[in-house]
């Protein structure tokens, strides 16, 4: 079975039989953090010494092949606990990482995991309390809450917390905060699942499995998130557009995997499953520093990349929807917008899509930084708070819409591009997208099952495509 044989080779050179029995572990996942990992190490000790002096504890710091010193300074960290450094098994990627974890964790016998990234600066001792105790009090996954600045959180704001509550129902604020407190009956249960990603997909598949496989989920309020992988955001072709790539992905791999559970969740009938937050008793710092956003670069890198990317055709978004960003595009900087409504409809169509052609994920990542640089401009002169109201407006869009997912009659819009081929093949490059997407879903089902079942009436169904 899947995770059961995997690693074992590598396992075993560890030698980890000297850990066995271990009650905590914590694992840092790391990739070049030099400047930051000797006090992450540190900090997440002194957690363990404060908090869990009685328990046995390991911390575990994976690394992702780092070239910088990365490992010289863990060596030069010192600490009461345990530590070890162990270059991740399975190649390069986060979720590798993290995997190869989980798999000392299986084997030490860890009955109470977190992680916590290499790269934070605003680390505190509490955090180890906040993400281990509430798996001692039988919870499964321990998800972070942090206070953010508006323009923090591209990816979760626009799509990951929006479409985690549309879909599956539970408000997790967000679902892809790299911080994570994990139970044994969880570890196992991931590293089982088919679906297990190498990459930055990892955060929302642990968020979104739990969500699924029934795991008792909490949040916990860790105040703010300083890390240092911010200050590369000046280069988002470099770093934030794999990770949507490797997210969204996810996302829509999740969102397939899971579609029985997604269908018989009726969002629009009851309210989200709520997740209770715990907070620290002391004093905690809930004011984030601001993260700047250029709006005018923002939105001229959007149109520029928009027009430059002639990939639209492989996009089967339909024209309606295609006219409006033509439009959003076109409009001077002044009176650009990318509404909600527009961009969560969207969203369902390259899910659809993304079943055919996962390259269109290109595309949608342009169009996310489309979205978000009309929320720079929508929030420009609100507060933090006040701009929370726009994600949360969003949300219930994404709520209002997610039986696009589904389209009444099943047939999606990428299923009509197959479906469009194949009518290509038999009858030659005559027929225009334009025209197959006029013909209403009744029609569609109606010729497809022509076309492609014994009984054959060809001409029906070019009467359906030329006149529909
Ligand atoms: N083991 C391992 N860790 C990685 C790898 N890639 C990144 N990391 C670490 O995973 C953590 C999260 O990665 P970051 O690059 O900080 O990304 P992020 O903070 O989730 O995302 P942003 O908010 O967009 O910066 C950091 O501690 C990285 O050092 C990898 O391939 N292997
Ligand atoms: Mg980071």
């Amino acid at each position: 079975m899947q995770g059961q044989s995997e690693g074992v080779e590598e396992l075993k050179k560890l030698q980890l039989e000297v850990y066995s029995n271990t009650d905590i572990l914590i694992t840092i996942p790391t990739k070049n953090v030099a400047d930051t990992v000797k006090n992450v190490v540190e900090t997440v000790d002194r957690g363990l010494s404060l908090y869990f002096p009685n328990k046995k504890s390991l911390i575990v710091i994976v690394d992702g092949f780092s070239t910088d010193g990365t490992r010289e300074n863990v060596a030069a960290a010192q600490t009461k606990t345990d530590k070890i450094f162990v270059e991740q098994f399975f190649g390069p990627g986060k979720g590798n990482g993290i995997k190869t974890s989980f798999l000392i964790a299986r084997e030490v016998g860890a009955s109470a995991y977190a992680m916590v990234d290499g790269d934070l600066v605003s680390v505190q001792p509490e955090w180890i309390d906040l993400l281990i105790n509430p798996i001692y009090k039988n919870f499964d996954l321990v998800v972070p809450y942090y206070h953010r600045a508006k323009y923090d959180g591209v990816i979760t704001n626009q799509l990951a917390y929006p479409l985690t509550r549309a879909l599956y129902g539970v408000e997790v604020r967000q679902p892809i905060g790299g911080e994570f407190g994990l139970s044994r009956k969880l570890i196992l249960k991931l590293l089982t699942h088919p679906l297990f990603p190498g990459t930055f997909g990892i955060d929302i598949f642990i968020t979104t499995v739990s969500a699924c496989e029934g795991m008792r989920i909490v949040e916990a309020d860790l105040g703010v998130k300083v890390h240092e992988s911010t200050k590369k955001y000046t280069n988002p072709e470099e770093t934030l557009v794999p990770m949507i790539r490797q997210v969204v992905g996810m996302m829509f791999e999740l969102s397939k995997y899971y579609r029985d559970k997604i269908e018989a969740i009726s969002v629009a009938e009851s309210e989200p499953r709520t997740i209770e937050r715990i907070s620290p008793p002391g004093e905690q710092i809930k004011e984030p520093l601001d993260v700047i956003a250029d709006k005018e670069a923002l939105i001229s890198a959007f149109k520029e990349k928009y027009h430059a990317k002639a990939t639209y055709d492989k996009v089967p978004i339909s024209d309606v929807l295609r006219g409006k960003l033509d439009r959003i595009t076109e409009e001077e900087r002044a009176a650009f917008r990318f509404p909600s409504d527009l961009w969560a409809k969207i969203v369902y169509d390259f899910a659809i899509a993304y079943n055919t052609d996962k390259e269109v994920l290109d595309t949608l990542s342009i169009l996310l930084q489309g979205r978000f640089a009309s929320f720079v401009v929508e929030a420009e002169s609100l507060t933090n708070e006040e701009a929370e109201k726009i994600v949360k407006d969003q949300v219930q869009l994404f709520e209002q819409y997610r039986n696009l997912l589904f389209s009444k009659t099943g047939i999606g819009i990428a299923f009509q591009k197959l479906y469009l081929q194949k009518l290509e093949e038999k009858y030659g490059k005559t027929l225009q997208i334009k025209r197959v997407e006029r013909i209403g879903d009744d029609n569609m089902v109606r010729a497809f099952n022509a076309l492609f079942n014994k009984n054959r009436d060809v001409d029906k169904i070019k009467e359906n495509i030329t006149t529909g």
